[in-house]
């Protein structure tokens, strides 16, 4: 009795810190009364008006590719799923309980050896993503495993320690870039299996040094990472919760100045930083941290006036969650090309980006439903694009019937797009 009524107290407090830590962006923002005095707030306007900013706000659709060592399993191991005892599928390295392979971290941390992708041709991806009509796409680098996809000289665990041993991170780059796709690096900060790594802020001095090589560490991939491509339009971060990482304010306000300094134009979204009271995506007095609002990952505001005209990106699983590779789709709500046709009206109705996930293989191949996904999206992006690129949101009371969004370029031209039963009408143009 005791045992369970501890457990659900327990669980109880979980729920409601988790809801607390998301509340902030999940729903309407609660602007603070009382103006603060913030050293570390935000660098740069709300509102960016130069060139790369414009585009950022233009794209409408984009691609996310989650690709690492998890892409081996698919969120399996020797027929047994993980669904049980991880998180997501690239979580699948924290598998635990009764489920988990016996030794399966240090199995994990040698699925480099074994990384070897014989079908990956990204020329192949970039020409799907282009035929499914994405504008930009933002592929991961190195997720919470810490394993880089590039020759980083930052840390052995890297891809040329693979069989693979060319450099991945170059490859999607290209092949994008030939494709005329903007290209974002998505960078996990926390790694799990770096020594350095500290959850908790550092007390002890030898916690200090620690850390502080890792934040140097940090650094100094980012720093690589921009001059190995600079093509590069901006960085997806994430993994930035830790309190380690909060309180490492001083070093992340500076940092982002010199990422800044080093390539203009670059694109940062709130998740990079906090102020020095914590306060991360928005500081102290509302102000967002960065370029746009980075906290709508697998869910859609509900009313624009949440967004505080922010820019913004939706980023999407097409499982409920999961986004490195899945064998198995199995028993699983997958959303429809419909649903996510809906999802993308929606998101760009409110001024935002919607990027949908991908997560290929071990080999280098989309998950076949992946493949029928892109298909029918990009078949109705090529005969409704005009009503999601470069599209605004339209001051009307909402409707049932579909989503308004407009068009008001230069020539005194405004169109308003309707889009009604998403995928069996084209959207309806009112003026023009
Ligand atoms: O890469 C994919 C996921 O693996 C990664 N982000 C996407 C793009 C991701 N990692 N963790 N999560 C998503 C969810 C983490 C939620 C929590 Fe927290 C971290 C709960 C508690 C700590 C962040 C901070 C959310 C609430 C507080």
């Amino acid at each position: 009795m005791k045992k369970i009524f501890k457990y659900s107290v327990l669980s109880a407090l979980t729920v409601l810190s988790c809801q607390l830590a998301n509340a902030q962006w999940t729903g309407p923002k609660v602007k603070p009364t009382e103006k603060k005095e913030v050293k570390y707030g935000t660098l740069t306007p709300k509102h960016r008006t130069d060139p790369a900013m414009e585009k950022f706000r233009d794209y409408g659709l984009g691609q996310f590719i989650h690709w690492g060592l998890y892409a081996i399993p698919g969120n399996e191991w020797e027929g047994v799923s993980a669904r049980k005892g991880a998180a997501a599928s690239e979580w699948i390295r924290t598998w635990s309980g009764e489920t988990a392979p016996k030794g399966w971290k240090k199995t994990y941390d040698n699925l480099y050896k074994k990384f070897d992708p014989k079908d990956f041709d990204a020329n192949a991806w970039a020409k799907q993503a282009k035929d499914m009509g994405a504008k930009y796409m933002i592929f991961t680098t190195k997720q919470h495993d810490g394993f880089a996809l590039w020759p980083t000289k930052y840390s052995d665990y890297n891809i040329t320690k693979s069989p693979y041993k060319k450099d991945i991170v170059k490859e999607v780059v290209d092949a994008y870039t030939a494709q005329g796709i903007d290209v974002y690096l998505y960078f996990s900060v926390l790694e799990w299996n770096n020594p350095d790594y500290l959850t908790k802020e550092p007390q002890t001095e030898e916690e200090k040094k620690k850390y502080n090589k890792f934040l140097q560490y940090t650094k100094n991939q980012l720093m690589e990472l921009l001059d190995l491509y600079p093509e590069i339009k901006g960085f997806w971060f994430d993994g930035t919760w830790d309190q380690s990482w909060v309180k490492a304010y001083d070093f992340t306000y500076n940092l982002e100045k010199e990422l800044r300094a080093k390539h203009p134009g670059l694109i940062i979204g709130s998740r990079f930083r906090n102020d020095e009271f914590g306060k991360r995506h928005f500081d102290s007095n509302g102000e967002i941290l960065g370029d746009y609002e980075q906290g709508w990952e697998r869910k859609l505001p509900q009313e624009y006036e949440w967004l505080d005209g922010n820019d913004w990106d939706a980023v999407m699983t097409i499982p409920p969650n999961g986004w490195g590779y899945m064998k198995d789709w199995s028993g699983l709500y997958t959303k429809t090309t419909d649903d996510l046709l809906d999802m993308l009206m929606q998101t760009v109705s409110m001024n935002g980006n919607f990027v949908l996930n991908f997560g290929p293989d071990g080999n280098g191949l989309m998950h076949p439903e992946e493949d029928i996904i892109a298909k029918e999206l990009g078949d109705w992006m090529k005969v409704n694009a005009e009503a999601v690129y470069g599209v605004r949101h339209v001051d009307l009371p909402k409707t049932k019937l579909g989503y308004y969004t407009q068009k008001d370029k230069n020539l005194g031209l405004y169109h308003i797009y309707i889009s009604v039963n998403i995928r069996s009408n084209q959207f309806l143009r009112v003026c023009g």
